[in-house]
């Protein structure tokens, strides 16, 4: 190294060792020293200064740089960090020394206080009461948050700040959003013989309302009495054979098994004559089981013959597993739905927000075990009695949603 760019650094201390130690914390031992004097220094206008050791040093190397470090091994890295960790522990512990007694205390405070102002700036701003006390009552009966959602824009958009004062008719209004919501199927059942078979999950009630349909046809609550015919294809479960027979027996109606779709083809081909409506129940699976429910929908490939189909859920089914069911059942191509179980659960929210989302109707709804009774059309007046808080006029709504949907 050329001598004439030889950089020297002095540094002062009390003693020659408290230079060194000074030096070294910089420097490590990259250094080498050219010499020392005795000074005096420190002091104000010249009074209390102190007699001390000024020592003249070069330095070895260039001070490493950060990012030329070599890899270190995880190891390594780790002696790093606790040495990191140690470093902090005794600055803290240096801080809380000079802290004055309460000073945290007074810290956390002034910072709640911030925080609180940013959250009152960033959040959103207060609900109206009219508009949050009804999203409070469409929480209540369960309706998806998506439905509460597209409520709470159309109150906003098509409500004025004066329309909100009169809580009253903004909720009458909902509910007749709510109604509007609610799509129903009416079959016509003009076919003979008309085929109708319920499909869905397992312990839903198909069993059960094949029996009650069974009983509406024969005892002629459907305008004229009509002559019935049950074919399950559930053969494999001899209890559920039973279950249907006994239904079978007491309404003098015939029940047969079929095990493919040969079977249920030539079952109906064989009662095309005497009877107005085939009824078909079928074994109920679990969403998930894919084969299963293909299976079954082979068995049930009747493109030539007048069939309704329904997809049978249960009230109490929880949202989404309502809508993975309508999804898993597509393949059936159902007209409609049946909601079974009312009478299981105290909100009906799910429901109408499920079929809403998925956009499909409602045929029937049933609402006991007992067979032939708790087994009803399904109407808008039906649904809106199942909601809770709400204060409305039926009728009126009904008259308003048919006046609505005849334009
Ligand atoms: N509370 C109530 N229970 C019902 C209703 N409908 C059917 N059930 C009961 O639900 C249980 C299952 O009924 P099933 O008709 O056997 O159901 P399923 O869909 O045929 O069942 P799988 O054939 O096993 O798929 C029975 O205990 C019925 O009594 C209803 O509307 N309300
Ligand atoms: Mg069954």
């Amino acid at each position: 190294m050329d001598s004439q760019n030889i950089v020297t650094h002095t540094v002062e201390g009390e003693t020659y060792s408290d230079c060194i130690r000074r030096i070294q914390e910089i420097h490590s031992s990259n250094y080498n020293i050219i010499g020392k004097r005795q000074i005096t220094y420190g002091g104000f206008l010249g009074l209390f200064q102190k007699q001390g050791i000024e020592v003249k040093f070069t330095l070895t190397k260039t001070p490493v740089q950060m990012n030329s470090y070599p890899p270190r091994s995880p190891y390594q890295q780790q002696t790093k960090i606790d040495d990191f960790d140690e470093e902090r522990k005794k600055i803290l512990d240096k801080t809380k020394l000079t802290l004055q007694p309460g000073a945290v205390q007074n810290i956390i405070e002034a910072l709640s206080k911030m925080e609180d102002k940013i959250s009152k700036v960033t959040s959103a701003p207060e609900e109206h009461p009219t508009v949050s006390r009804i999203l409070n009552l469409l929480e209540q009966n369960d309706f998806s948050s998506q439905y509460i959602r597209i409520m709470s824009e159309r109150i906003k958009k098509t409500c004025s700040l004066s329309d909100l004062e009169d809580y009253d008719s903004v909720q009458e209004r909902v509910v007749e959003w709510i109604a509007e919501s609610i799509s129903i199927h009416t079959p016509s059942y003009t076919a003979k013989p008309q085929i109708i078979i319920l499909v869905g999950p397992t312990g839903v009630g198909k069993t059960t309302t094949i029996a009650k349909l069974a009983a509406r046809f024969v005892t002629a609550q459907d305008n004229s009495p009509k002559a019935v015919s049950i074919i399950t294809v559930d053969s494999y479960r001899i209890a559920a054979v039973d279950q249907i027979k006994v239904y079978g027996e007491h309404m003098d109606i015939p029940v047969s098994l079929a095990e493919n779709n040969e079977d249920v083809k030539k079952l109906i081909d064989m009662h095309s004559t005497d009877v107005d409506v085939i009824l078909i129940d079928t074994i109920g699976y679990s969403p998930k089981d894919f084969d299963h429910i293909g299976n079954m929908r082979q068995k049930l490939n009747l493109s030539n013959y007048a069939v309704e189909t329904y997809l049978t859920m249960s009230a109490s089914t929880k949202l989404s597993d309502m809508k993975e069911i309508m999804s898993c059942y597509e393949i059936f191509s159902y007209d409609s739905i049946i909601i079974t179980k009312f009478d299981e659960t105290d909100t009906i929210g799910n429901v109408i927000s499920a079929l809403s989302e998925k956009n499909k109707p409602v045929t029937y709804v049933t609402t006991g075990q007992a067979v032939p009774r708790f087994f009803e059309d399904a109407s808008i007046s039906g649904f809106l009695s199942g909601l809770k808080g709400f204060k409305f006029n039926k009728q009126k709504i009904e008259q308003k949603i048919i006046q609505d949907r005849n334009i």
